[in-house]
This record gives structure tokens, sequence and C-alpha cells, in this order.
């Protein structure tokens, strides 16, 4: 689906706008990019020219300073980007999602008891087993030769695009454009952070020939299979299949992609990740705090590398015993 005119932007906005709230995650997207001169004709396309912000970010001063700045630094048209924000929407439930309400009850008195068994119960699942195997088996070429040009073990590649997005059936639905807009320009908490991925996205969509209202992903705005950011994605995607276009939501291209940001992240080939332990032995250890008492895991340097991809010990953990359980069960 390369070949989408600019004409039916604003059908296919509508349809991404009705679908936005629905629960229903396996649902293969298409890739959001269209031919490569559509970036050019998009910046001309008179329908995304304006003379000045119209719509949510009407009166927004900050909004007409980004595209000011983008304009000087980086050569856009303004006319194109007052027709592109014209069309953002200030979305209420990510800025919900950005500023959870504080916690008001009484305190508990062992906060975290259980944390890690309730967070591994979510991803280290016989689902995302089986499925993971399956994904594996029926990737198997590009995974395997993503592990080799990449230097990184082929399970952890699985394991990653099976917690992020549980193998591409889950990888978001909320417009990117929409998203960065409202996380940059309504809400303070990360607003320096994500006006940073604000213009890389621009950028990226420039750069691929996206069209700028198409890309979809998680209400903080990261996309594909591994659910890369946009300064990710610029720095570390790339064209695994090799038909011209990086494209996060292809299978190939997002193993390649995972790899790769595992490779440049420090990676080391073959080497262990994590092993429990009974007590403190020296060396770094994390604990987890699990239901029938606290574990304790001596980690190596390849642990921290997939905390660069989330910093989280949790989040790090459950891809490492994902990737295990997947690696055993396949053998
Ligand atoms: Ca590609």
């Amino acid at each position: 689906m390369k070949n989408t005119g600019y004409k039916r932007l604003s059908k296919l906005a509508l349809a991404l706008a009705l679908t936005g709230c629905a629960s229903n995650p396996a649902v293969k997207t298409d890739a959001p990019y269209t031919n490569t001169n559509t970036s050019t004709i998009l910046e001309h396309a008179p329908e995304y020219q304006a003379p000045g912000l119209t719509g949510t970010y009407a009166n927004s001063l900050p909004v007409q300073n980004f595209i000011r700045h983008m304009v000087l630094k980086h050569g856009f048209s303004e006319s194109y980007l007052n027709g592109l924000f014209s069309q953002a929407k200030r979305l209420d439930y990510v800025i919900r999602l950005e500023n959870p309400p504080p916690y008001r009850g009484p305190k508990p008195a062992h906060p975290k008891i259980g944390s890690w068994t309730r967070y591994r119960r979510q991803f280290v699942t016989e689902a995302h087993i089986s499925n993971g195997i399956a994904f594996w088996n029926s990737n198997a070429g590009a995974i395997q030769k993503a592990s080799v040009t990449y230097g990184v073990d082929p399970e952890y590649i699985v394991a990653i695009i099976g917690v992020e997005t549980f193998f591409g059936r889950n990888v978001g639905k909320t417009r990117i454009l929409d998203a960065l807009t409202t996380l940059s320009f309504d809400s303070q908490r990360r607003a320096k952070f994500f006006t940073t991925e604000l213009e890389n996205f621009l950028l990226m969509t420039r750069e691929e020939g996206y069209e700028p209202l198409k890309p979809v992903g998680s209400w903080a705005g990261a996309m594909g299979l591994g659910q890369f950011m946009p300064s990710s994605f610029r720095k570390l995607a790339v064209d695994f299949n090799n038909d011209g276009h990086r494209d996060l939501w292809d299978q190939h291209d997002a193993i390649g992609s995972v790899a790769h940001y595992f490779s440049r992240s420090g990676w080391q080939n073959n080497m262990p990740v994590a092993e429990q332990t009974k007590a403190y032995s020296g060396g770094p250890i994390i604990e987890l705090s699990a239901i029938n008492g606290n574990e304790y895991w001596h980690v190596h340097p390849n642990f921290k590398v997939i905390k660069k991809y989330n910093n989280s010990d949790k989040y790090a953990m459950a891809v490492h015993q994902l990737a295990q359980a997947i690696k055993q069960r396949r053998l």
C-alpha cells in the first residue's frame, strides 16, 4: 500500500479517527508511507496550505512558535505546517495517561509486594511463548540474518517484539501527529522531550515519504512492531527487506531495526544476561518483589542493554525470561 495519493488523506484521517478508540489489536497496519515524491507533493498540496492555524490549535502561540522553528531550522513551508497542524487534534486520553492523578487512598503497608509477579504475568505468558515461536518460525530467515548481521541473539529480538506489541498485534491506534502535538503543547510534564520527538517525526515523514497524518502508534508516539520513537527511528531504523523504505510496521524491517538498536546499545552476542541467585554474592544484583518472596538476580552488561530500550528492571527481566522460554521451547 505505497501509492495512496494525498487526495485520499481526509478519508484516511477520518477512518483513523473513527477507529482510534477501538480495542481490537489484531489489525495489521498498512505501511503509512506513499510514493517517494509524496512528501514534496504534500508540502505543496492545495489542501495542506493555510495562511494561518485553524482547528484545535488555532490560537496556540506555542504551536505557532514551533512552526516558525521548523521553518527556520529545517526549511519547511509555513503554509504547509499551518495546514497540517490545523488538522491536529488534542487528545484528552493522552493527557490523562501522561498525567495520572495522584494516589489519594490509604498508604499501603507494602506497596511493592508482588509487583514483579504481576508484571511477569502480563508479558511472560503461554500465549507470548507460543506466538513467539510462531513469529520466529514465520520470519526465520530475517531473524537469522539480523542476528548474524548485528551480532544479537535471535531470541532477544523476538522477545522484544513480543513484549512491546505482542508480535505486531498491538502496535497502537493513536495518530502520532495528534499524540506528539498533545504531549508537546497540552502537558507540561515531558513537553520538551516530546517537542523534540515531534520535530523528529516531521523530519521522518519528509525524509521517508510518510504521509504525516497516517502513522499510528502508542499514545506516547511509539511506532511499529518495536515501538520506536521518531528520534530512534531516524537514527536506528533499517530497511531490512531492501524495498527502499524504512517501515517499522513491516516485520522484516522491524526485526532488523530492533537488532540494530541492540547492536548500537552494546549487545554482546552469546553472552549471559542474568542468573537467579539465592543471596547477595557480590557484583551487580537486582531485587524483584515476588509474591513468594523477593528474587535476587545477578545481572550482566546485556541486561543493561535491554534497559536502554526501556529503563525498568522488570521490563528487562520479562524480555530475558520470555527470550529464554521461547528459545527452550523451540529447540
Ligand atoms: Ca523496507
